[in-house]
């Protein structure tokens, strides 16, 4: 991954082991030397799953690609009063794979993974993977304590520049283009969006007509004109959320030019510091969030996607780590 080799192919081409560790460098998440023995405070959870990817690919290697860039993210975050990992227990487990020939099967298989993991006693966080991962992951986490079950007193906060509302995307179902469409479907009851900025007409026409959804698209929150009052009226609905809420981070909600990688960039998208502000406030909510997933990571040999997708990931757990000190 020392980028001076001067083949086109990405680093999708190198052989490996199937499960995500195909690549050089730490295992663990940030580096941090981490105990084999529970409990864990936290646990990332690698899901490098890819079958329905539409354009560019490579979201397979990008759990692993962005487990190695978070060895050079910075372990001082100025919201805490220790370095990371604030003597924590950090647990990054062994990734997802799976031998099922179908999609489902790859579905389903993703919901049993997690399952475990979702039973209130580690915070978790998801690396994936294409953003089709969603809808198991809802399933999963239906068992939660928190949640008992019912999936209405859940609020999905999705960060990304996609709608995700199709019913179905290429005639197919469970895809990254319909994930939070299913995860609705499942009986999620709040859908929170920020950051839309590409969609069809009858995923707006869906989103304004569902009671269930909100969405703050990208242009009413950075339009040069009159954004400012757009992401005002944002961080006041963030403030307001209570209740048990999940939130999924697609990379492609930041700015295209700061994730090249991932499948489907975007101009016209979060900053980093856009995505500091809500993943900060959002912790510091009254909600009960239950854990997160970054997603959408490619790599890239300039390594700034992966690089950028550890940067939020570290975010999101030291905002955790904060809410709860
Ligand atoms: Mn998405």
């Amino acid at each position: 991954m020392d980028g001076g080799s001067e083949a086109g192919s990405d680093a999708g081409s190198t052989p490996g082991s199937g499960l995500g560790n195909d690549l050089a460098g730490p295992s663990t998440f940030l580096g941090l030397e981490e105990s084999d023995d529970g409990p864990w405070d936290v646990v990332v959870l690698p899901v490098p799953y890819e079958m329905t990817t539409s354009w560019g690919e490579g979201t397979e290697h990008g759990p692993a690609a962005a487990i190695e860039a978070s060895s050079q993210v910075e372990l001082y975050d100025p919201i805490l009063d220790e370095e990371l990992p604030c003597g924590l227990a950090f647990h990054t487990a062994e990734a997802w794979g799976s031998d099922a020939g179908t999609l489902l099967g790859q579905l389903e298989s993703i919901r049993e993974y997690l399952k475990p993991w979702f039973d209130g006693a580690a915070f978790p966080l998801v690396l994936g993977g294409e953003h089709g991962l969603l809808p198991p992951l809802v399933e999963a986490l239906s068992g939660h304590p928190a949640l008992a079950g019912d999936l209405s007193g859940l609020t999905i906060v999705q960060v990304d520049a996609h709608a995700d509302l199709r019913d179905s995307l290429n005639g197919e179902r469970f895809s990254h283009g319909t994930a939070a469409r299913r995860a609705l479907d499942a009986g999620v009851g709040g859908l929170v969006q920020i950051g839309i900025r590409a969609l069809c007409r009858d995923e707006a026409e869906f989103a304004a007509a569902d009671d269930r959804v909100e969405t703050f698209y990208a242009r009413d929150l950075f339009s040069p004109s009159d954004g400012q009052a757009g992401w005002e009226a944002l961080l006041a609905r963030i403030d307001n959320l209570s209740g048990p809420v999940w939130l999924t981070f697609d990379i492609d909600g930041l700015d295209g030019a700061l994730v090249p990688d991932t499948g489907t960039p975007v101009p016209g998208g979060l900053t980093h510091w856009g995505a500091v502000e809500i993943i900060e406030r959002l912790f510091a909510s009254e909600a009960n969030i239950l854990g997160a997933d970054v997603n959408e990571i490619a790599p890239g040999e300039d390594r700034l996607t992966q690089f950028n997708a550890a940067l939020i990931a570290t975010k999101i757990l030291a905002a955790h780590i904060a809410s709860r000190l």
